[in-house]
C-alpha cells in the first residue's frame, strides 16, 4: 500500500515536473541565476557549485542557467546574505558561522567538538534538527536548500607550532564574523579578530593578523601555506557551508522550478561531500610538500584545549535555545550507543 502510493505519487509529480517545465520552455530567454561563493573555481566549494550548474542546466533542459562567481567577487558571506534578502542576487554558498547574526539558531554549528566524526554530521545536518535550523531563515528572507562540508576546522599560524593553549598567547588569530568564535578564541588566550575570509590571504601576508583556522582543503586552495609555517591538528569544530536562495526570487519561481533547484543541490551535495574527504585526505601529505609544519597536539592537551573550549557551550545552549540544544544532545547520544 505504501509502495503504491509512493508509486503513484512518483509518477504525479513526474507528470507535473513535465507540464511545468512544458511551461519553462515557453519563456523566451533562460532564468539567470548569480551564484556568488567565497572560494576560488580550484577549490572544492569551487567544483562543487560547477556540479550543481551542470545540475541545473540538465535537469531544467537548459531553461536555468547559473552563472557562478567565486572568489568573493559578488562580496563576502554577509554582504550576499543581504543582497539575497534583498533580491539583489539570487542565490550563494557560505559558512552558517556567519549567518548567526540574521538566524540565531545557526550557532548550534559554532559548538567545539559537537560532531565526533563526518558521519555525525552528515545525520544530524541532514537530519530533522538540520531542516529545523535550515527552516529558521525563511522568516528572515532566506530559503536553505543543503548543508555542504567545509570540514573540520585546523589551525595555522606564522609564528610558532600549537602544542598547547598557551603558544596561542599574544598570537593575532583571524576568526570568522561569529560571536562564539571570537569568544571560543579569547578564552584560549589567543588575540582573536574577525575579518571576512575575502581579507584574510593579504592579512596574513601583511601580518596584519599571524594566525588563522580553516579545514585543510581551505588552507591549501586558498593557498594559506604560501604565508604560513605552522599548521596544528586540533579539529576544533565541524564546519557547514550552506546552499542559500533569496526567498523573495524563489518564491517567483514555479513548483517545477524549486525542484530544480533543490534536486541539484541534493547532487551537488553528495559530490561535494565526497570530493571534499578525498581532498581532505590527500591534504596533509601535500601540505607538507609546500613546506608547512605539522604537528599534532598531546592528547592531555588536546583534552585541556577541549575543556576551555567548551566552556563557550553555556552561551551557545542559551542563544540557539535549551529544546533545540538538548534534542541535538539526544540525538547524538543515541547514535553513540
Ligand atoms: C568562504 C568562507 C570560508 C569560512 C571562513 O566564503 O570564512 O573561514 O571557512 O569557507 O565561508
Amino acid at each position: 500500500m505504501k509502495m503504491l502510493r509512493r508509486t503513484v505519487l512518483a509518477t504525479l509529480s513526474a507528470a507535473t515536473l513535465a507540464a511545468s517545465m512544458g511551461a519553462i520552455a515557453q519563456d523566451i530567454k533562460p532564468r539567470l541565476i548569480r551564484f556568488g561563493y567565497g572560494l576560488n573555481e580550484q577549490s572544492n566549494q569551487g567544483r562543487a557549485v560547477k556540479v550543481f550548474a551542470d545540475e541545473v542546466e540538465k535537469l531544467s533542459g537548459g531553461k536555468m542557467k547559473i552563472r557562478a562567481v567565486g572568489a568573493a567577487a559578488l562580496g563576502p558571506d554577509t554582504q550576499m546574505q543581504q543582497a539575497l534578502i534583498g533580491g539583489a542576487q539570487e542565490m550563494m554558498v557560505g559558512s552558517t558561522a556567519t549567518l548567526v547574526g540574521i538566524t540565531k539558531e545557526m550557532a548550534l554549528w559554532d559548538t567545539p567538538f559537537l560532531f565526533n566524526s563526518a558521519k555525525e554530521a552528515d545525520a544530524v545536518l541532514d537530519g530533522p534538527i538540520g531542516q529545523k535550523v535550515m527552516d529558521k531563515l525563511q522568516e528572515k528572507g532566506l530559503v536553505g536548500l543543503v548543508y555542504w562540508e567545509n570540514g573540520f576546522r585546523n589551525l595555522t599560524n606564522s609564528q610558532r607550532p600549537v602544542a598547547k593553549m598557551e603558544d596561542l598567547n599574544g598570537i593575532k588569530l583571524r576568526v570568522m564574523q561569529n560571536p562564539v568564535y571570537l569568544d571560543a578564541f579569547k578564552t584560549l588566550g589567543a588575540n582573536a579578530i574577525p575579518l571576512p575570509f575575502s581579507e584574510l590571504f593579504s592579512a596574513l601576508e601583511t601580518k596584519t593578523v599571524d594566525g588563522q583556522e580553516n579545514p585543510y582543503n581551505t588552507i591549501l586552495s586558498s593557498k594559506f601555506y604560501e604565508v604560513q609555517k605552522y599548521l596544528s591538528v586540533t579539529n576544533h569544530v565541524y564546519s557547514p557551508w550552506i546552499v542559500l536562495v533569496s526567498k523573495k526570487w524563489w518564491d517567483q519561481l514555479s513548483k517545477a522550478e524549486q525542484k530544480v533547484l533543490l534536486d541539484a543541490a541534493k547532487v551537488s551535495r553528495e559530490f561535494e561531500r565526497k570530493d571534499t574527504r578525498a581532498e581532505a585526505g590527500r591534504a596533509l601529505t601535500d601540505l607538507k610538500g609546500k613546506g608547512m609544519q605539522i604537528n599534532e597536539l598531546s592528547p592531555a592537551e588536546s583534552a585541556r584545549m577541549r575543556d576551555k573550549l567548551t566552556k563557550v557551550n553555556a552561551l551557545i545552549a542559551a542563544n540557539v535555545g535549551m529544546d533545540l540544544w538538548n534534542e541535538t544532545k539526544t540525538s547524538l547520544d543515541k547514535m553513540r550507543k
